[in-house]
């Protein structure tokens, strides 16, 4: 490889995060994000099983140091732990557990109820056709059973359906709700709590500024209560842009769930960068490529990553005033390359979501959410 004057820096910026990383026990342990975010919200971030797989490195490292919650991104959904009616993949959870316990992380488990990452099986008959309610319902149930079984006592909380609810306030037409009906949500968190009485047990979704969203989701908390199921918290995902949501929508959506009387995490912040004319998460979409929808191949301009800065304090600005009822704080990633950001609405572009860069220099956003608890 040619030394041009980019891998140079990018070589020199690596040694120096590198070193920086090594010498760990120079790192003042006041100023990582979980000892400056400590009265306020527990500070995470996720794991993937192949990150658990190494005993050492630079993302392990980070993990330790600066979070204090952890989600698995991808190993506990039901495609990965559960791909065959009798497969269970259980390796992967016990490493991420164990790791919590190691380290001193609340672990969070996600997913047990989602439309996307579920195998067809779990759907049909041997024959293909729909199983109809009352055998996805023994199928959904006994999926919570034994992986919220297996779990039991060791993790924080728990995002028992994810992403029921489309962007309109409507039931998303998910195969769920189809064949169980809207109460598939209620006999989820039923059965989660019977499995592992002691995690906190939340609705995650997308988009829950939009105010169509956020009174369909406050309707379904108070649903839940008034039947006696318990719903502990919503996790509001946090996939933004620097353009949206308006973020006094956002802060309308923490006041209505809290006035619920549930706790608030904050499950998935990403802030992009990128061009983006699609505002959602729903994972199925993909829009083509352009070269323009792509514009810093090169690197991340200053003024952007200042204005991305700029929209994290704004954004953790509302989270610190609403922290008595915000419980959990989580990033999507930590360092820009491993996002899912780069491949999503449109695949292969390069993306800055995170707050590392991609050879984990520290990012001007990271900065400036230390400066805001250092004043
Ligand atoms: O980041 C995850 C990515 O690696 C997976 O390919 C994708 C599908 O399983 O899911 C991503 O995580 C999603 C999360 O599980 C639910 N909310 C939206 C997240 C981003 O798509």
């Amino acid at each position: 490889m040619a030394l041009n004057r980019r891998n140079f820096l990018a070589g020199l910026s690596l040694l120096a995060a590198s070193s920086a990383l090594r010498k760990g026990f120079e790192f003042e342990d006041f100023h990582s994000l979980k000892a400056l975010y400590k009265d306020d919200f527990l500070f995470g971030n996720i794991i993937t099983g192949k990150q658990l797989e190494k005993s050492s490195g630079p993302e392990l490292e980070l993990l330790e140091r600066e979070f204090n919650a952890l989600t698995m991104e991808n190993d506990m959904k039901w495609q990965l732990v559960h791909p065959a009616p009798e497969v269970w993949h259980f390796d992967p959870v016990n490493r991420f557990m164990d790791f919590c316990d190691r380290h001193g992380h609340q672990a969070i488990g996600h997913v047990l109820v989602w439309h996307s990452q579920t195998p067809s099986w779990v759907f049909e008959t041997e024959q293909g056709k729909p199983i109809g309610r009352q055998q996805l319902l023994d199928r959904m149930k006994g999926h919570i059973q034994t992986l919220a079984g297996h779990c039991k006592g060791r993790l924080y909380a728990w995002d028992v359906v994810n992403e029921a609810i489309e962007d309109n306030g409507t039931f998303r037409k998910s195969a769920w709700y189809q064949q169980i009906g809207a109460d598939f949500i209620a006999e989820a968190f039923r059965t989660a709590h019977e499995a592992d009485p002691s995690a906190q047990l939340l609705y995650n979704d997308y988009n829950m500024h939009i105010p169509a969203k956020r009174r369909a989701v406050v309707a379904l908390i108070r649903s839940l209560k008034a039947q006696g199921i318990p719903i502990h918290g919503v996790g509001m995902q946090g996939h933004i842009g620097l353009d949206y949501p308006d973020l006094n929508e956002f802060e309308k959506s923490i006041k209505a769930f809290a006035n619920e009387g549930v706790k608030i995490h904050i499950s998935e912040i990403d802030i992009d960068v990128l061009p983006n004319p699609y505002r959602s998460a729903e994972i199925s979409t993909r829009l083509n490529y352009a070269p323009w929808k792509d514009p810093y191949r090169e690197g991340l301009p200053p003024a952007v990553s200042d204005e991305q800065a700029d929209r994290g304090e704004a954004l953790f600005k509302v989270l610190l005033n609403h922290k008595e009822s915000i419980e959990r704080v989580s990033f999507w990633g930590l360092a820009d390359g491993m996002s899912w950001k780069n491949n999503f609405p449109i695949r292969g572009r390069v993306n800055y979501p995170l707050l590392w860069g991609r050879n984990f220099e520290e990012k001007e956003i990271l900065r400036r959410l230390r400066a805001l608890k250092s004043q």
